[in-house]
């Protein structure tokens, strides 16, 4: 007996729209666009209520504080915090920005977990990701592994390993290019990493426009520190013509849950071949089920504005598989027909729900995004920091928390403004204690 326990990013106090993602199509489509933070943080929250709601175990991911002013000062910029931002702001702005971004958010890029039942040594293991691609997000890693140690303390059932070399050759986007396929959560898995390109093979093809952000060799790397064996393993390549059309990580692209994939016609690279290596591999007792959508029903750029992909696949208690989507695939009409047809046809997925995502999604970030999953068995979910688990109590006080200390508005200039790193700050440092989590913040040492 297994449970799924979704980690959802609780959006920060400086959520904007900075336009720093070069190869995710929304980010730079809104980079001048003003933001609602406390409106971001209020969308997320309900998604994560709705989820327990429903029956399943829902965790709580911090955020992380921003704006990050060790790594201004490590770039030159001296003297107080209000100092260092005013010459940040006049000197870089685009710095200043990804100093600020809240992009720890999306949790799916957090890190690579693999549940206890997969790992030779019987223990639940997590990487932190590198996420070297992109300068604000490489600044992530080391507060989402104090994150991650203080929600998952117990050494007895959880190993934490330090993010891969921060190098391209090692580029490493976390879990948004994993996914697990079992008959059910509690079974051993076979573990699917989906590579964009290689860091040393230069005969693996790689897009030619946009960068392709996770590599054959890290996965590789990921997997040998998680100690999975072999039988349980598969490394597939993602098309890089759709990584060019704006499918930034695998999960733009595809979603696994239990017994079913549901992934585009053009996900991977040689895709009727992936495919037959996909089912020989997998060991499930029940029959996988791969739903393949065809580009005449869903094409590329749709699948891209409307996230139909990054939507979660969820068991809910009854057995019932559920889609959770964004809103947008509502206003594709050719995805809502795609979707409706889907849910009549012969397979697992029989529900449908609909979420109010915009203000992430504005920065290329689904409801697939916003979540890190983990498989935890009974022992291993006695074992968590419990205070980072949703509670009916525990959205109360997290609402009261957003509408006390977020803004309602962000733009460009207000991040010059002193007042909003207080601001955040502070609301960081009671959270820390909301949801127990100590010392995980640097301003806090
Ligand atoms: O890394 N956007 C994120 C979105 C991450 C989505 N995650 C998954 N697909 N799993 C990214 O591109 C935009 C920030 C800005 O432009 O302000 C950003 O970082």
């Amino acid at each position: 007996m297994a449970f799924e326990v979704n980690f959802d990013g609780l959006v920060g106090p400086t959520h904007n729209y900075a336009g720093l993602s070069y190869g995710n199509v929304a980010s730079v489509n809104n980079a001048s666009a003003s933001s609602n933070p406390q409106k971001a943080a209020l969308q997320g929250l309900a998604k994560m209520k709705a989820m327990h709601d429903l029956g399943l175990k829902q965790g709580i991911f911090a955020p992380h504080a921003r704006p990050n002013t060790q790594i201004l000062k490590r770039l030159g910029f001296t003297g107080s915090d209000a100092q260092v931002l005013e010459k940040a702001y006049k000197s870089d702005p685009v710095l200043l920005r990804a100093c600020y971004s809240a992009s720890a958010m999306w949790t799916a890029n957090a890190a690579t977990v693999s549940p206890s039942i997969d790992s030779d040594d019987n223990k639940v293991h997590f990487t932190s990701a590198n996420l070297n691609c992109k300068f604000h997000r490489s600044i992530e890693p080391n507060t989402t592994s104090n994150i991650l140690t203080s929600m998952f303390r117990d050494q007895r059932h959880f190993v934490h390993h330090e993010h891969l070399p921060e190098q391209p050759f090692f580029g490493d986007e976390g879990a948004a290019n994993h996914t697990r396929l079992t008959s059910r959560h509690g079974d051993t898995g076979l573990q699917v990493f989906v590579y964009g390109t290689s860091g040393f093979n230069s005969k693996i093809r790689s897009p030619k426009i946009y960068p392709a952000r996770q590599t054959l060799e890290a996965s590789q790397a990921i997997a040998r520190l998680h100690q999975i064996p072999h039988s349980q393993l598969l490394f597939l390549q993602q098309n890089p013509d759709v990584i060019d059309q704006g499918v930034f990580h695998n999960d733009v692209i595809a979603v696994g849950n239990e017994n079913v994939l549901l992934c585009h016609e053009q996900a991977f690279i040689d895709q009727k071949q992936a495919l037959t290596q996909l089912s020989n591999a997998y060991q499930g007792d029940k029959p996988l089920h791969i739903i393949e959508v065809p580009t005449h029903r869903v094409a590329i750029e749709n699948a891209v504005k409307s996230y139909l992909f990054n939507s979660q696949l969820v068991t809910l208690p009854s057995g019932d598989m559920m889609l959770v989507a964004p809103e947008e695939c509502l206003h594709h009409q050719r995805v809502a027909d795609y979707i409706e047809d889907m849910l009549a046809e012969d397979n697992p997925i029989t529900k449908v729900r609909y979420f109010d995502l915009k203000q992430s999604m504005q920065n290329g970030g689904g409801p697939a995004c916003l979540r890190l999953r983990v498989v935890l068995t009974q022992a291993e979910l006695n074992a968590i920091n419990p205070e980072v688990l949703m509670t009916e109590e525990k959205y109360q006080v997290l609402q009261k928390w957003v509408k006390q200390h977020y803004r309602d508005k962000l733009s460009e200039h207000d991040l010059v403004d002193p007042q909003l790193l207080q601001e955040s700050y502070r609301a960081l440092d009671e959270l820390t204690q909301i949801l127990n989590l100590g010392c995980v913040y640097e301003f806090q040492r």
